[in-house]
């Protein structure tokens, strides 16, 4: 099986949670991606909410009802991918430059669903971490971090500045509360085990789904 069906198995399992009536948050990437139609082919009545540009297109061409954040006040479920999940569960985020609205969606949810493919499963977070940085003063603020990289491309979709923390991550909540403390960093990309509630690994035909 290949990377892209372990991420459409996860992906159908897991809109095998949703049920009628509910309002979902869509994550960002490639394993949301096939998450789409499997929402839509399940006919229901649901209000979604979108983490980026690219998945509002995707769920509205698909059929989806899209509504805003503040429109539906709180989420059912959110559905979303990683770049890495390693025991707690402890989560990176970000390599689709979302991870600031993702994690607004996420908090907003009363069930954060996590879907991935094999290689996301990690036995502790490794560098990069990304960061949503302020445009005002970014020089600054890059030589406060000392180990920020500008990303470069594009944007995030509130025009934040894509960034990357290469620095070492000996204690992901003690890191998170270090850049959460820094002027000019709008989020980060680390997800506490306090978001999370599934984790949904495709490994071969296998689902694993554990609940915390
Ligand atoms: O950017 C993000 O937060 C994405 O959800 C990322 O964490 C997973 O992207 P992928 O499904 O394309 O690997």
């Amino acid at each position: 099986v290949t990377l892209e069906g372990e991420k459409r198995a996860a992906a159908e399992y897991a809109a095998g949670l949703v049920e009628d009536g509910m309002r979902v948050g869509l994550g960002t990437g490639t394993t949301v991606a096939p998450l789409i139609p499997a929402l839509a082919a399940r006919g229901l009545r649901l209000r979604c909410v979108a983490t980026s540009e690219a998945t509002a297109r995707a769920a509205e061409a698909a059929g989806l009802t899209l509504d805003t954040l503040d429109g539906v006040g709180e989420l059912d479920i959110a559905i979303d991918g990683a770049d890495q999940i390693a025991p707690g569960p402890w989560l990176i985020k970000g390599g689709g430059r979302a991870h600031t609205r993702e994690k607004l969606v996420a908090a907003a949810a009363a069930r954060f669903v996590v879907i991935a493919s094999h290689d996301k499963p990690v036995p502790r977070l490794t560098p990069p971490v990304p960061l949503e940085l302020l445009a005002f003063g970014l020089e600054a603020t890059l030589r406060r971090l000392e180990h920020a990289v500008l990303r470069g491309g594009a944007k995030s979709p509130d025009g934040g500045v894509i960034a990357d923390w290469t620095g070492p991550i000996d204690d992901p909540a003690q890191l998170a509360r270090r850049l959460e403390g820094e002027p000019g960093v709008v989020d980060h990309g680390l997800f506490a085990p306090t978001l999370v509630t599934d984790v949904v690994v495709a490994t071969g035909e296998a689902i694993d789904h554990t609940r915390h």
